[in-house]
């Protein structure tokens, strides 16, 4: 099971939001085979392993999420376990999609095959927390990314921010971009930064890309509000309230290609819950936010972050009014600081990057 779990990394950048899964076949404590979902819409990971195999019969199979049993994108698992002949599965964590749910582990046993779930489960929830976070709340994974100098900010006190950080970091900021379903900024960022947010080089799918405009003040020659020659291909969601942008911008939009939310206006700023209950529904089981501060900030507080991206090069920008990466009212009392676990460090280069998820219940 934990060679399974090693294996379903392997779909890291291309399954989302189906969930990472990987699949080894045994024999007699001997591997015989080896798989893992590799791309959104591709054959499941059993399939793969069952393939690999070539011959299965009275074979083990591990797998790291119960096999399932309905017609997807892809037809049911269980039925290609007893046409292998398989003997005993073992899987480490249920499938909380209503459509799987126990209904593989089901069938399985009523033809005969041993089936025992819950191996390795915590690090299976751990690798797919996620997804399982997505299915259970129908709101997006939200991991917030910056990149900041060693003394906190994103930016200089003239508002500078290309780059804080080297090459590899940055090439590592767009492997993140391709894990995830959708990409946010808000309104600063989009001024200041005029980004495309595709994940750079192309490969693959490009996620939604997602600008926030509450009152409606982008300007049109924005790349990412362009025409899809200029902004590339993939889906472009513009958020806003009524009233904020005229009929005939709004036509603009649509006529660039873009797709066009329009929340019901509150007061302080977008209902970010609303949003994200939106996006949820379009499939958005992970989404990157890539700036700025304020939104960063307003997420956090009202506990709609999961995972922190911290990118921080070894450089020193100095001044009081050069912003740090989360910005708000921020939280005056220690005690209801926000804390992570799991933090973890890659070198990049010379910069260094910290990934840390925020504990919840
Ligand atoms: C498995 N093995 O490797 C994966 C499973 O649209 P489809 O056909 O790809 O089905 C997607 C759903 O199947 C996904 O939401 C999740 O419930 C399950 N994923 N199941 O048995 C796999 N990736
Ligand atoms: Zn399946």
């Amino acid at each position: 099971m934990a060679e399974a779990l090693e294996l379903a990394l392997g779909g890291l950048e291309s399954v989302s939001p189906n969930p990472l899964v990987g699949a080894v076949v045994a024999r007699g404590g001997r591997v015989i085979g080896r798989g893992f979902h590799r791309r959104l819409g591709g054959p499941h990971a059993e399939r793969e392993a069952l393939r690999d195999a070539g011959n299965a019969r009275g074979a083990d199979l591990y797998v790291t999420l119960e096999p399932c049993a309905h017609h997807g994108k892809t037809p049911p698992c269980s039925e290609a376990i007893l046409e292998a002949g398989i003997k005993r599965v073992f899987f480490a964590a249920f499938d909380p999609n209503p459509a799987a749910r126990g209904r593989g582990p089901r069938i399985l046993r009523q033809a005969s095959v041993e089936v025992r779930g819950g191996l390795l489960r915590k690090e299976a929830l751990a690798q797919n927390a996620p997804y399982f976070f997505w299915r259970k709340n129908r709101r997006p994974w939200v991991l917030l990314k910056w990149a900041m100098s060693l003394d906190g900010k994103i930016a200089t006190a003239g508002g500078e921010s290309q780059w804080i950080t080297g090459a590899k970091a940055r090439a590592r900021g767009h492997s993140l971009r391709r894990r995830v379903d959708a990409i946010m900024v808000g309104t600063e960022t989009a001024l200041a930064d005029d980004p495309l947010l595709t994940p750079r080089p192309a490969r693959g799918r490009t996620p939604l890309r997602v600008i926030l405009d509450r009152r409606g003040r982008l300007p049109m020659k924005l790349k990412l509000l362009s025409s899809s020659r200029v902004a590339g291909r993939g889906r472009r969601l513009y958020v806003s309230v009524p009233g904020a942008n005229s009929v005939r911008r709004l036509g603009k939009l649509e006529r660039s290609g873009v797709e066009i939310l329009l929340l019901p206006p509150r007061a302080g700023g977008l209902d970010l819950g609303l949003l994200l209950d939106e996006l949820s529904k379009l499939e958005i089981s992970q989404l990157l936010v890539e700036g700025g501060a304020e939104l960063a900030g307003a997420l956090l507080k009202n506990s709609m972050g999961q995972e922190i991206a911290a990118f921080i090069a070894p450089k020193i920008l100095g001044g009081e009014g050069a912003l740090s990466p989360v910005g708000g009212e921020g939280f005056s009392k220690l005690q209801e600081s926000l804390a992570l676990s799991g933090m973890r460090q890659e070198t990049l280069g010379a910069d260094l990057l910290l990934s840390a998820r925020i504990d919840f219940s």
